[in-house]
């Protein structure tokens, strides 16, 4: 898939409003738009707008088909699609200058004494904020998964390599632990779509929230953007509905102010959210290190990387770019900055983006303030669409544009911005493709050895173990240890390993 970013940026209007709202989307509507117009207008507006096609069925629909589209349209941010079109008009021109890279300072993996010194303080002043009630857990699962071919949210999928445990479920417990651990209540933020909203809070409803208070747990919905053909027409995909999709994880700092979630959490005392994606297992949602580390720095957002493995795997990498950090896309880099190397070896553009953020609240306020300015990034799909039948096709070759915000686009507005390093093995395994690599099964065994580690350094045997390793599955719930000091103190030593093995909540 290529993917690029491309100036000018969207100016999107912001209604902020001061509580959290029950925002209910079928199927993309917008639900933040305060103005509701009549039919006629409506009408002569898509009219004007250049977008009359869209109306092509509008004499044969039903009543409830007629609202079905006007609702969406009412929805659509007219003025933000003049700025799609332009971003497809200079992306279909192509040819743009690649940026001149530095690359940026990491805080490295403690390794010595001193670094494991420093960091020891720093963990003390992260718990210390922890403690306070200063930070909210934030997961955005507003995607649609579509790679890993699972029909329904992505954190649904079961992947508790004994337990079986859902996604959701895995994390749900990590947010619990840490809340029994550190004496406080830790909100979850979790933005979800039109594509998976009611599903997900069904699927939560239907859990009861795996103990989790039912206030503590704020679900909100991100903005849908319509998809554009070659020459910025809507798409419609049935006769009475447009093309959406989510408006891309950088529209969460957008749906956090819209939605009243930020000001929920400021009620609450938070003033940093620690961000995290729906399919990395591995993730540390609650990370005293790397808070201190935020903290300390005074930095605005805050981001975790791995090392690349070698020049050519395709993942973004932190860079400057006149002095603000960035995420380059590898298709946005120069065949050199890609091979090029450290007198030590090591790649010089090695620190791999993960997706794992610290946020301060008024750094989200400030990127939304005056209109939401991430820009967009387009990228050329298979669309299904009606044909002149009106029946749904999906073509062969790519129909359409889709238009997307990220995240990490917000770190060149932030003064301070900190990046640290982390061990892939201990923190980054995601679910995304059905096999191979980022799979279930690469997931599963990533969570196996982990664990198997853990057993080792209590110097328990793990089953078939030649090098430490496990050879059946191993899983421990947070609720029974949540990091590998406390496994520690309280394995039993006298554990016998059966083939697979689970650890649950006591
Ligand atoms: C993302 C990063 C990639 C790397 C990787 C790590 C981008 C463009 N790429 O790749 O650099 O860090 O993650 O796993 O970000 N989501 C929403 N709303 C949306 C779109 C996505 O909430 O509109 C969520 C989605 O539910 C998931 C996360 O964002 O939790 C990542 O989405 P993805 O799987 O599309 O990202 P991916 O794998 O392209």
């Amino acid at each position: 898939m290529h993917q690029t970013m491309i100036q000018p940026r969207s100016r999107m209007e912001v209604h902020s409003i001061d509580h959290v709202i029950d925002v209910h989307t079928d199927d993309g509507v917008n639900v933040f738009s305060n103005t509701v117009i009549g039919a006629d207008e409506l009408i002569s507006k898509v009219q004007s707008e250049g977008q009359g096609h869209v109306l092509r069925w509008w004499d044969t629909l039903s009543e409830e088909s007629r609202e079905r589209l006007s609702a969406q349209l009412r929805g659509i941010d007219f003025d933000s699609i003049r700025d799609l079109r332009e971003t497809l008009q200079d992306y279909i021109r192509g040819g743009r200058d690649l940026p001149q890279l530095d690359p940026p300072e990491i805080i490295p993996v403690p390794g010595t004494p001193e670094q494991r010194a420093e960091a020891e303080e720093v963990r003390r002043a992260g718990e210390e904020a922890i403690r306070r009630g200063r930070t909210a857990a934030f997961l955005v699962a507003g995607g649609q998964g579509t790679r890993l071919g699972y029909d329904g949210p992505k954190g649904l999928y079961p992947i508790g390599p004994v337990s079986n445990k859902t996604l959701f479920q895995m994390h749900a417990e990590k947010i619990i632990a840490a809340s029994r651990h550190y004496g406080v209540i830790i909100p979850w933020m979790i933005m979800t779509s039109g594509s998976n909203d009611l599903e997900t809070r069904r699927y939560f409803e239907e859990q009861n929230y795996f103990g989790m208070s039912k206030d503590d747990v704020i679900f909100f919905s991100q903005r849908m953007l319509p998809a554009l053909d070659a020459e910025g027409k809507l798409l419609l995909d049935a006769k009475d509905h447009l093309f959406m999709n989510p408006n891309g994880h950088g529209g969460s700092l957008l749906a956090l102010v819209e939605s009243g979630a930020l000001n929920e959490m400021r009620k609450r005392g938070v003033d940093c959210v620690s961000y995290f994606q729906v399919d990395n297992v591995l993730i540390r949602i609650i990370d005293p290190l790397f808070i201190g580390y935020h903290i300390l720095h005074g930095s605005q957002m805050s981001s975790k990387m791995v090392p690349k493995r070698n020049a050519s795997e395709k993942v973004g990498v932190f860079a400057r770019i006149d002095g603000r950090l960035r995420v380059i896309e590898y298709s946005d880099m120069r065949p050199e900055e890609l091979e090029a190397a450290l007198p030590d070896g090591r790649l010089k553009y090695r620190a791999g983006s993960i997706a794992i953020h610290l946020l301060d609240l008024s750094f989200v306020e400030s990127e939304v303030k005056d209109g939401f300015r991430l820009p967009y990034h387009v990228a050329h799909k298979k669309i299904p669409v009606i044909d002149a039948n009106g029946d749904r096709k999906t073509p062969e070759e790519p129909n359409g544009f889709k238009f997307e915000t990220f995240v990490f686009d917000a770190l060149a507005d932030a003064e301070r911005a900190v990046v640290m390093e982390v061990v892939r093995e201990e923190e980054f395994s995601p679910v995304k493709n059905k096999r191979g690599e980022d799979s279930p099964a690469t997931a599963r065994r990533d969570l196996t050895n982990y664990f198997g580690r853990w057993l080792e350094a209590a110097g328990i045997r793990a089953p078939g173990s030649e090098d430490g390793r496990a050879g059946g599955h191993v899983e421990i719930s947070p609720l029974y240890a949540m990091d590998q000091e406390t496994f520690i103190r309280k394995a039993p030593k006298n554990l016998v390993c059966s083939r697979d093995i689970y650890l649950g909540p006591e």
